[in-house]
């Protein structure tokens, strides 16, 4: 296994789990853009990693791929062993909350077990060698730990009593405390962050944002759950990679850090947003994407408002988001349009029915 053509000229190696996912590939390809470290991705592929995501970065010597699950220990094990490297970045997991609810074992294996397993292997490296190299983990988590806030709520901090209401939410925060243990029983340097709702390039077409966007292109349906009141805080997915740089860069060992970029939004003021920027870039009938928002069935569990106070990560980090979210959000559609190969393959290997379209074509319900 070699990176950088086996050369060691003392630049920093990260390995990025869950590297061809959504936020795990905006992040690879920030750090190789800015040069920051070498990069091995450790991705299983499962249905949300692609390696399209990283297609760009092939013939970069500072980056190698290598597909494994992070609940294999003896892989792991064998990965930090030959890349040794000076941080490790976990962003692998089960991220979609209605998934969650229809398997919730899947979230418990990967979310939980397989940040024990990367816990549990970075702990006997960091014991052997990391420690003289400066290595952290940094571990990437959500907003949704701290439960749903009532309209009258102070948005979540750090100090904010965890609270988790869906499997995937459960699985997050379950994860969150093993990260915490291992720091304070054995002095593994680990950082967590715990950010809101992402959007921007490379987001799997079963999220909001590229549902509604997939949606009013092929002239789909708009599912709306429920009444379309609930609030999520909305961040652009660069702002969230800077970070998660800054929280490894500058965060204090032990720590939580939330980030957010102060835009909490109805889905359905969201939605009507999108509608217009769609509207404005997209239409070929003259008609409004609006037409095609279509009120479904509410999710079980369905939190009704999330939103974050990053304070912390502001003052303690140095760390503000770069991107206004009218101007991103456009940018993110304007991606989705400039890049139709990218989703139709999607699209052409898995159904794209409501909550299903991570589920290839036949299987399941
Ligand atoms: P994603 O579902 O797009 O990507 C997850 C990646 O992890 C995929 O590439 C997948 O192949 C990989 N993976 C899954 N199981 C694996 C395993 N067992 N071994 C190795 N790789 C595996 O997820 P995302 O939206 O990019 O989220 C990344 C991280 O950020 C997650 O930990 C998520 O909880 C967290 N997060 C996401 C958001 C958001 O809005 N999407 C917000 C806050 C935090
Ligand atoms: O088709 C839809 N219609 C709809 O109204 C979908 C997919 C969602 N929704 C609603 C449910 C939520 O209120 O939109 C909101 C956002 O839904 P998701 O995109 O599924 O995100 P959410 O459940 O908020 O979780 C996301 O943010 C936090 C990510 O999936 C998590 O990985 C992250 O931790």
């Amino acid at each position: 296994m070699a990176i950088g053509n086996g050369k060691d000229d003392g630049r920093p190696t990260w390995i990025v789990t869950g590297g061809a996912g959504f936020i795990g590939s905006n992040f690879v390809h920030k750090v190789r853009r800015e040069n920051r470290a070498r990069v091995v991705t450790f991705d299983l592929l499962t249905y949300a990693g692609n390696r399209d995501n990283l297609l760009s970065l092939e013939g970069d010597p500072d980056h190698l791929f290598v597909r494994g699950d992070i609940r294999d220990s003896p892989a792991v094990s064998a990965l930090l062993s030959e890349i040794r490297p000076t941080g490790l970045f976990h962003f692998a997991a089960e991220s979609h909350v209605d998934r969650s609810i229809e398997n919730p074992g899947e979230f418990v294996s990967t979310n939980v077990t397989g940040t024990f397993v990367l816990l549990d292997a970075a702990l006997r490296y960091w014991e052997r060698e990391g420690r003289g190299k400066g290595f952290r983990f940094l571990h990437v988590s959500t907003d949704e730990v701290y439960g749903s806030l009532s309209p009258s709520d102070p948005p979540f901090t750090e100090r904010t009593p965890y609270a988790p209401n869906s499997p995937y939410a459960a699985s997050k925060a379950a994860s969150d405390h093993l990260v915490r243990a291992y720091f304070h029983t054995y002095g593994l340097p680990v950082v967590t962050t715990n950010c809101s709702n992402n959007y921007g390039p490379w987001q799997f077409p079963e999220k909001l944002i590229p549902t509604v966007i997939l949606s009013a292109l092929e002239g789909r349906p708009i599912p709306l759950y429920g009444d379309g009141e609930n609030i999520r805080d909305w961040i652009f997915v660069e702002d969230h990679c800077d970070g998660v740089l800054a929280a490894f860069d500058r965060g204090r060992e032990g720590e939580t850090y939330a980030i957010g970029a102060g835009n909490p939004k109805t889905n359905r003021a969201l939605i009507e947003t999108l509608c217009k920027i769609l509207d404005r870039l997209a239409s070929r009938t003259g008609r409004s994407a609006r037409e095609l928002v279509t009120a479904v069935p509410d999710r079980p569990g369905h939190d009704r408002r999330y939103e974050i106070d990053a304070a912390r990560s502001r003052t303690e980090l140095g760390w503000t988001p770069a991107h206004s979210f009218e101007e991103a959000l456009e940018k993110t559609v304007r991606w989705y349009l400039a890049n139709r190969s990218w989703w139709e393959a999607l699209r052409a290997r898995y159904d794209g029915s409501r909550q299903g379209i991570g589920r290839k074509q036949g299987e399941g319900k």
